[in-house]
């Protein structure tokens, strides 16, 4: 397998297969609670490239190495992010964002401890996520005078609404787990030691789903805030009329018919 080979490249990442078609991304940095030094938001952005195009993997976890998933933007290694930030996000985090963004497969974020900052933004901007009972959720930008970033202020409110959004992004309302599950903000709470296998158990699941039905529904829902109820309903037509000729529809049916399980091919 390519993973051992590609490893050798990563200085702020590891990225492995963790289970058959499941791929894992896990931020490096232990030592600073896995903060983003540019070199980590690139290799991030590669793995994602990678994987993107990788047959073999059809679902992506991202997670934190030791008791952190990610402190955001590191504030003490990378003095060029403090200095011209609107250039450091253009360039290290827009490309992060954008691969997971068109990544094509599902992603979720094994929330293994705290996200704060651009971490929690890159965990809310995955598909899903499982959250260990130690995890802690901190926007982190207006305690040092920032605004959102990282796709945080498109994500947040689509997830937990405006009002809540505010309430994290200004008046420093941090969430635990359990607020989290209770806020939308993540799918599953698990205790640490259960955390990595009901992530897979998840993960599995979306890999032995109908991908090519999956990519188009979370396109759908991305769109759906900014449709008219025609717009949309001309797109589920559209969209319904291409997933209803696939394989998956076809595969769908004849295991109803039969009453077996159906294996889908994501085609
Ligand atoms: C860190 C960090 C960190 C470096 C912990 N950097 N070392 C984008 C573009 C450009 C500019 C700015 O921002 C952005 C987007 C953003 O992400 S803004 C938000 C940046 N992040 C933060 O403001 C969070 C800062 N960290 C914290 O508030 C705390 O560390 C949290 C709440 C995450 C965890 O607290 P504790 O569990 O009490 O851990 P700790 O504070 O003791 O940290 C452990 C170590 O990790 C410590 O190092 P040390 O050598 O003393 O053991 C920290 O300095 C280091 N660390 N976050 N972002």
């Amino acid at each position: 397998m390519t993973t051992e080979i590609e490893n050798k490249k990563y200085q702020s990442i590891l990225y492995e297969m963790a289970t058959p078609g499941v791929a894992k991304i896990v931020l490096n940095r232990p030592d600073a609670l896995n903060a983003f030094d540019g070199k980590m938001q690139q290799e991030v952005t590669q793995a994602l490239r990678i994987a993107k195009d990788a047959a073999e993997v059809k679902v992506v976890v991202i997670t934190g190495a030791g008791r952190a998933f990610c402190a955001g933007q590191d504030l003490v290694a990378s003095p060029a992010s403090l200095t011209d930030i609107e250039n450091w996000l253009r360039t290290m985090y827009r490309p992060m964002l954008q691969a997971l963004d068109t990544l094509g497969k599902p992603s979720l974020a094994m929330v293994n401890g705290v996200a704060a900052g651009a971490g929690m933004a890159l965990a809310i901007a995955c598909d899903f996520r499982v959250a260990s009972t130690k995890a802690k959720f901190i926007t982190a930008f207006a305690k040092i005078g920032l605004v959102p970033d990282s796709g945080m202020s498109y994500n947040l409110p689509r997830l937990v609404g405006v009002g809540r959004a505010q309430e994290m992004l200004s008046l420093g309302r941090d969430l635990t787990a359990d607020e989290a599950i209770n806020w939308g903000l993540v799918t599953r709470v698990a205790a640490p030691e259960e955390l990595e296998a009901r992530t897979l158990e998840m993960a599995n699941y979306l890999a032995n789903s109908p991908l090519l039905a999956y990519k188009m529904t979370r396109s759908m829902l991305h769109q759906s805030l900014d449709l008219s109820l025609d717009e949309a309903l001309t797109l589920e037509e559209k969209n319904q009329g291409i997933a209803g000729s696939s394989h998956d529809f076809h595969e769908g049916i004849a295991a109803f018919q039969t009453k077996r399980a159906p294996v889908f091919k994501g085609e």
